[in-house]
């Protein structure tokens, strides 16, 4: 198993599931199938078709396969390439470092507040720093809620304030005070540079010079934002792609209750 997987080229593959050596699976067990798309700065022409192959190959492709190129522009070209990925990841050496939660609904999540904090919880929310994006935290926040999970705006026991984006670490901190907030969740979007770093440690070091830090449960989300990623930043906790209001105020009430906060 393993050694002389790809010695010849044709499909010849180990059909049998080895989790130290995980693979794609198309419609044979290790066939290694990958689909991946990329714009080229070229024209679309036979040369830039086998550059986009050449690319494959030097990405671990066996064998690609361009199923599409179009013109974008003069001097643009997007490709789709089909291959046979010939790496593979040892899936029993992962570990993640996740939310651990059994998500509640939102009327469970009101009937916990009620029962165990007894009075509703104050969460304030903000893209901040120079982030303009603000989809995220509305999925989160707005009362309509997002794929099928109502926002936080609609929960009986949260109250809920919104303040948008491009919300600086300073003034999101005033209304936090402000508004007497318990909870205090950061939408980060924008990566490039790691301006997303250097804006989630801010916030931290500013709440922690004004001695807030403690006193405030912190969760950062976004498309690359993970838990163990916020959690190295000073945060409680992260959420990123595929995680809703439901999950995000299952972990905040029960981790305000868990450290006894009133
Ligand atoms: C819509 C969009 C815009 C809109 C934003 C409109 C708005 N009102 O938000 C506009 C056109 C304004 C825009 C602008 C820009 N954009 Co834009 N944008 C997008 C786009 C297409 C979709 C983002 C989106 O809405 N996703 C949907 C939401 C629901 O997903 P989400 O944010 O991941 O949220 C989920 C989770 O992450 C999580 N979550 C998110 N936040 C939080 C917060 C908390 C507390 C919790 C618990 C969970 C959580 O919950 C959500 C639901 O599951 C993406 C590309 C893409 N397809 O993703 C680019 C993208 C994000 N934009 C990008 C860029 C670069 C920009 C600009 C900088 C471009 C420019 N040079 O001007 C500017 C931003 C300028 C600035 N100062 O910030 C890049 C970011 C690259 C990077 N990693 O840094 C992307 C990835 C496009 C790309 N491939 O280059 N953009």
């Amino acid at each position: 198993m393993g050694s002389g997987l790809y010695s010849t080229n044709k499909q010849e593959v180990d059909k049998t599931l080895d989790l130290t050596n995980l693979r794609p699976y198309g419609d044979t067990m290790n066939d290694g199938k990958v689909q991946l798309s990329f714009t080229l700065p070229i024209k679309d022409d036979e040369k830039g078709i086998e550059a986009a192959k050449e690319l494959g190959k030097k990405m671990g492709l066996r064998e690609p396969l361009v199923a599409w190129h179009e013109p974008l522009d003069k001097e643009y070209t997007f490709y789709v390439v089909y291959g046979n990925v010939i790496h593979g990841v040892n899936y029993e050496e992962i570990h993640v470092d996740a939310v651990e939660i059994d998500t509640m609904t939102m009327d469970e999540t009101d009937a916990f507040i009620k029962e165990k904090i007894g009075r509703p919880i104050v969460v304030i929310g903000a893209s901040t720093g120079t982030d303009a994006h603000t989809v995220g935290i509305d999925a989160i926040m707005n009362m309509k809620g997002y794929a099928g999970h109502f926002g936080l705006e609609r929960y009986e026991m949260i109250e809920a304030y919104n303040l948008g984006s491009q919300v600086e670490n300073e003034e999101f901190i005033r209304h936090a005070v402000e508004k007497k907030a318990d909870i205090l969740l950061v939408s980060q979007t924008v990566t490039q540079k790691d301006v997303h770093i250097k804006n989630m440690t801010h916030l931290v070091e500013l709440l922690e010079a004004e001695g807030l830090r403690d006193k405030v449960i912190l969760i950062a989300g976004g498309p690359r934002v993970n838990n163990e990623l916020a959690k190295e930043l000073g945060y409680d906790a992260g959420f990123g792609p595929g995680k809703y209001a439901d999950d995000v105020a299952t972990y905040a009430v029960e981790e305000f209750v868990a450290r006894g906060m009133k």
